[in-house]
């Protein structure tokens, strides 16, 4: 599916969907050209506009009715195509070719967002964030709509409409925008329980991630995979990013919100741009169908996961992104992804939510594009051939040929024609169903609370530390005790440690709590995420006149060359003047950036340059900011003053030498960058953040 030069047949598809007006002439939509854009048709110079002004009308017509309406959920997002390569194939466990063919680079265009916040609402919030592939394969399309966490807050699909309400704004009067934090989605959760462990993840730094490149994403439910003997196997997909999995912290997102709203979008798009595709493991859980009772959680409970320690996840396959959209509203604002978007050899499972997401999708596509051939959409369309009797209906652009739209018909041959298994026709899985029509959540549905603790046993004790925070933070911006009381109730079913701690911050005492099992799941933990590479982090560097010219150039060449992305900073743009005279490129004035913007801080030396940058506010904020957040800070000579200036007083500077204290790396001696010190700094910054530092008494 890809050509010599590693394009694909989407992008070849594509190509020929692409208008550039560039160049051309103005002209009206119906090809006529135009002589004045700027002035409508009027009776004389100061005389009323005619109604005959047709490309006034035309122009104004159009711009009234650019907007859609946005998704009900995952409003805000940011997409790019790509491809994907099975490296391990299923050929034992389905008949998808793009699963098994390794010759096959199938191409696919992805979705990341978050949830509840409008189109317009900011990137870093406290939020689950979507994460949808569409694979355009040789058999049709498939769209694996998942999320950044493994499970969901509702186990039934007819609850999704009131959590959704619960969690968007407050209907009087619209607020809070993009936040969960108010009476109404704590109300809904302390009165229904099976959110309980979706409420950890989103409580947890999952819920912040520092990149879409790394972030997790889960199918959720449980699918099956078949084969063509029709023999099933039931099936959980992951995704692993290549740099870890990795999060940004609270007090953080809040102001990156502020500073970049785009933080999260841009970054995906710079990466992109600049050659480093993120990418992706794609992992399968697989289940025989003889053990769906072997495990103690029911494989359809969307609110449960099966602990990797248990049934290990097999990477089989890699994708890649790498290349940007040309156009947002009509490809990243028009994709349309539906769970019922399968192909020969991927099936469904009986989960509840899964099956209300079957028809949930397809018809929130009908509204929102306008009618029923919105697959006919460049970025919707399937590189797979299209020949079927449905016709007709708004904005149909195919113009369909022939006497016939019906089967079975004897005029046109009988075409199209049905293709049968052999052909490549998908075939439901003939799973054997029987039962009374009844409103009952199943028995094995009801255990909310286990795997809410497993979650937390898991995690290491900074993440928790984070989570007891955030449910302090949440629980604080509910108004109504009864609400927060509900919510702690919960909690001391999770575990009485967290529901002590979060009941403190509320100056309240918290109920008592049942014992509850040790189980972890190390996999669970982002402390036990990759932490090796630094490409693609950002790390500010500080200078003025009078830094030392040579060591800011060798880390900067070093950080760089390991795929970091060091940026000097400066009180004022265009350059600053080195210790020995040398010009300095600024690449950014110190105050159109933040601390938070960046992964690490660097001081190089320089008396002259410290002495300035000491005595400017602003400079002091970066260095105790990326501290408190826990960031890599480095600083060479007399760069070490900057840091004492920025309050890191409990930190063990070098005297000579070079010095790592919790991820502050100092280098005593003036001079060059050390050989040491790069590399010390460098893994500093690997390390994502160093939560061993006591930040309290910093201001920042
Ligand atoms: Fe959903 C969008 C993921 C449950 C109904 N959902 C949407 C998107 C993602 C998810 C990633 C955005 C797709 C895009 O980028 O365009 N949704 C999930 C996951 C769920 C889930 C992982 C649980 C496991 N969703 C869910 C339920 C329902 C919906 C139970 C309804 C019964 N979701 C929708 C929707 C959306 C949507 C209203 C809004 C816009 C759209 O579909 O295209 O139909």
């Amino acid at each position: 599916m890809a050509g010599p030069d590693g394009r694909t047949a989407k992008d070849e598809q594509l190509d020929r969907d692409r208008v550039d007006p560039r160049g051309e002439n103005l002209t009206t939509d119906q090809g006529v050209r135009v002589d004045d854009t700027d002035n409508s048709l009027q009776a004389g110079e100061r005389g009323p506009t005619l109604m005959e002004d047709f490309h006034f009308r035309e122009k104004i017509t159009s711009f009234d009715q650019e907007r859609i309406p946005e998704r009900v959920v995952h409003a805000r997002g940011a997409g790019a195509y790509g491809y994907f390569e099975v490296t391990d194939p299923l050929t034992d466990f389905t008949r998808a070719d793009f699963l098994c063919d390794t010759s096959l680079r199938t191409p696919v265009f992805v979705r990341f967002s978050t949830v509840a916040g409008s189109r317009g609402s900011a990137d870093t919030v406290r939020d689950v964030r979507g994460f949808a592939v569409k694979f355009y394969t040789r058999e049709g399309n498939f769209d694996l709509v998942g999320n950044n966490m493994p499970v969901f807050f509702i186990q039934d699909a007819i609850k999704f409409p009131d959590f959704v309400h619960a969690v968007k704004p407050e209907p009087h009067n619209e607020i809070p925008q993009a936040a969960s934090a108010h009476d109404t989605l704590w109300d809904f959760v302390q009165l229904q329980p099976e959110t309980m462990h979706m409420m950890m993840w989103l409580m947890s730094d999952r819920a912040l991630p520092r990149s879409y490149r790394m972030m997790q994403g889960f199918g959720v439910h449980t699918f099956r995979l078949v084969t063509a003997d029709g023999r099933a196997t039931f099936v959980k997909f992951h995704w692993k990013p290549k740099l870890g999995t990795h999060s940004l912290v609270w007090d953080e997102v809040q102001k990156i919100a502020g500073k970049d709203a785009d933080f999260n979008r841009r970054d995906l798009w710079d990466c992109i741009e600049a050659g480093a595709y993120p990418e992706w493991e794609l992992g399968v859980q697989l289940v025989p169908e003889e053990d769906e009772f072997a495990y103690d959680v029911d494989l359809l409970d969307p609110t449960k996961i099966i602990p990797e320690e248990r049934v290990p996840v097999r990477p089989v396959g890699r994708l890649v992104l790498d290349r940007n959209p040309e156009n947002f509203f009509a490809e990243t604002e028009q994709v349309a992804f539906h769970l019922g978007n399968v192909v020969p050899g991927i099936d469904f499972s009986n989960d509840p939510l899964l099956q209300g997401r079957l028809f949930s999708y397809l018809d929130t596509q009908l509204i929102r594009l306008g009618g029923p051939n919105f697959p006919q959409l460049p970025v919707n369309r399937p590189v797979a051939p299209v020949a079927n009797n449905q016709r007709d209906g708004y904005h149909q652009t195919r113009v369909h040929r022939g006497e016939t739209s019906y089967a079975p018909n004897s005029i046109g041959n009988g075409e199209p024609t049905v293709a049968g298994p052999e052909g490549g026709a998908y075939v439901h899985y003939q799973e054997r169903v029987d039962g009374n029509k009844i409103r009952k959540r199943s028995e094995s549905f009801k255990d909310h609370f286990s795997q809410a603790t497993l979650f937390w046993n898991s995690m290491a004790d900074w993440e928790r530390e984070h989570i007891v925070a955030a449910f302090r933070f949440e629980l604080g911006k509910v108004t109504r005790p009864h609400i927060r009381e509900g919510v702690l109730r919960h909690l001391s079913q999770v575990h009485g440690d967290l529901a002590r701690r979060v009941a403190e911050g509320l100056g309240t005492e918290a109920p008592p709590s049942a014992p509850v099992h040790e189980e972890s799941s190390p996999a669970l933990s982002q402390a036990n995420a990759p932490r090796e590479d630094i490409a693609t982090r950002k790390v500010a560097i500080l200078a003025a006149d009078g830094s030392d010219a040579v060591s800011l150039r060798t880390v900067k060449q070093r950080l760089s060359a390991a795929g970091a992305l060091p940026e000097v900073l400066a009180a004022h743009a265009g350059t600053v003047t080195g210790a020995g005279g040398e010009s300095i490129p600024v690449d950014r004035a110190m105050s159109t950036m933040a601390s938070v913007l960046y992964d690490a801080v660097l001081v190089p030396g320089g008396d002259k340059a410290v002495d300035t940058l000491t005595s400017d506010g602003l400079a002091v904020h970066y260095v105790a900011e990326a501290y408190k957040h826990g960031k890599a800070v480095g600083a060479l000579g007399a760069g070490r003053l900057l840091l004492s200036a920025a309050g890191l007083r409990d930190v063990a500077y070098a005297e000579n030498g070079v010095r790592d204290d919790r991820g502050v790396v100092t280098q005593g001696e003036a001079g060059d960058a050390s050989e040491d010190f790069c590399s010390t700094f460098a893994s500093a910054i690997a390390a994502h953040r160093h939560w061993d530092r006591d930040v309290d008494a910093v201001p920042a």
